[in-house]
């Protein structure tokens, strides 16, 4: 602001102090002088004017260079992410987010876990879209997952693949096709996804078979009473859980010299065939003294065949998944002990997992393991224990 303006300015502020001071004959002053005041004003109004218009334009500039330099970010913000960042880019959260859930098949174990994603969904008002194969076969699980990755609308899937090898290339193209994934209950290659030879699904959620194989069959060489002739009754090679669990059975056994592992039988998670093939066991072997089922229908069709021919308590049975029939079977006495996964945490941390990736959390943990409970006679009404018990 020019220098005499600022002068005029400053002395009618005095003035006007000078007069207020004064009282009544400034009154009379004042009149006198207005005219004078105002041609004053009159005469500075246009310089004031130009002065704000000369100005106008450096302070608008200056107004726009700060709201720049606010919006834009910080030169260390930019050169910070590391390097999970940059892996994938989440989905957009600004519709409602839709999570993709494949199972391995129909058997109360996953129809529990989607309850428990159920629930999740629900908690955290995502949309959870659900696949549940009729059959355990990775012939029939592809093209459902392809079509799960065909349909676009996904931000995240999350499944149990049931094979370990077989599964790896449909997976890596459903990754490869920009959707983040996780896998439930069973992993591909190793399991490891931050050392292993796959690391690209983002966690590994499930039970630690190795150790639920040791547990079961550390249990049954228990009640056989540390020797005699077992037999593990499982599903199919390749499948990375019930391959564990058969790893974990023979650690256990390995450990009781009298106790002689006769036979191993795969079932193609098939009960009828499951009892076919413990029928022909108990023919082979009559004085078989115990029996590791290592999953629902396994379990199922040994507990069924030694009830049935009236062998209950003599050939002992040790159950892998809490469903009600294993329950029943264990009330009986035909099955001296059930270990229940927690199909239900796995679905609902899966869920939980899934919507915290895609809102921008990126340390997912690679591993996430899901624990027991161990159920027998002794504690089955145990509310606490009972509620590990899968539902229909
Ligand atoms: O034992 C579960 C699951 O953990 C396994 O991977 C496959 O079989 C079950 O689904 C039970 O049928």
């Amino acid at each position: 602001m020019p220098k005499k303006m600022l002068w005029i300015v400053l002395s009618l502020f005095a003035l006007s102090v000078i007069l207020v001071a004064c009282g009544g004959q400034a009154q009379q002053a004042v009149q006198e002088v207005a005219p004078t005041v105002e041609a004053a004003v009159q005469e500075v109004a246009p310089t004031v004017e130009a002065a704000v218009q000369e100005v106008a334009p450096t302070i608008e500039t200056a107004v726009e260079e700060v709201q720049q330099e606010m919006e834009a970010p910080t030169e260390e913000a930019v050169e910070a992410p590391t390097e999970e960042v940059v892996a994938e880019e989440p989905a957009a959260v600004d519709e409602v987010i839709k999570i993709g859930f494949l199972a391995g098949v129909q058997d109360p174990f996953y129809f529990t876990m989607q309850r428990g994603a159920e629930l999740a969904a629900a908690d955290l008002g995502i949309e959870l879209v659900t696949q549940i194969p009729e059959e355990w076969n990775a012939t029939v699980q592809t093209p459902m997952l392809d079509a799960l990755v065909a349909r676009g609308d996904l931000d995240f899937l999350f499944l149990a693949p049931v094979d370990k090898e077989a599964m790896v290339a449909p997976l890596q193209a459903a990754n490869d096709a920009g959707l983040p994934l996780l896998t439930v209950d069973t992993f591909i290659g190793d399991g490891d996804y931050a050392e292993g030879p796959v690391t690209f699904p983002l966690s590994y959620i499930g039970s630690d078979n190795v150790l639920g194989g040791y547990l079961g069959c550390q249990a049954l060489a228990e009640a056989m009473g540390g020797a005699g002739k077992a037999y593990i009754q499982n599903v199919k090679p390749g499948i990375s859980t019930t391959d564990q669990r058969e790893e974990g059975c023979r650690q256990a056994l390995d450990e009781y010299p009298d106790i002689e592992l006769v036979g191993v039988d795969y079932n193609d998670d098939d009960p009828s065939k499951a009892q076919a093939q413990v029928q022909a066991i108990l023919q082979r072997e009559p004085d078989l003294g115990g029996i590791f089922g290592t999953n629902v229908f396994s379990a199922q069709g040994a507990g069924q065949v030694v009830k049935n021919s009236g062998l209950s308590g003599v050939v002992k049975v040790v159950a892998f998944d809490a469903t009600e029939l294993a329950i029943e079977l264990l009330r009986d006495g035909t099955v001296d002990l059930v270990i229940a996964q927690k199909p239900a945490d796995m679905g609902y941390l899966a869920t939980m997992m899934a919507t915290a990736y895609l809102n921008g959390v990126t340390s997912i943990p690679e591993r996430i393991p899901t624990g027991y409970a161990i159920i027998n006679q002794d504690n089955v009404d145990d509310p606490d224990i009972a509620k590990y018990i899968y539902t229909q």
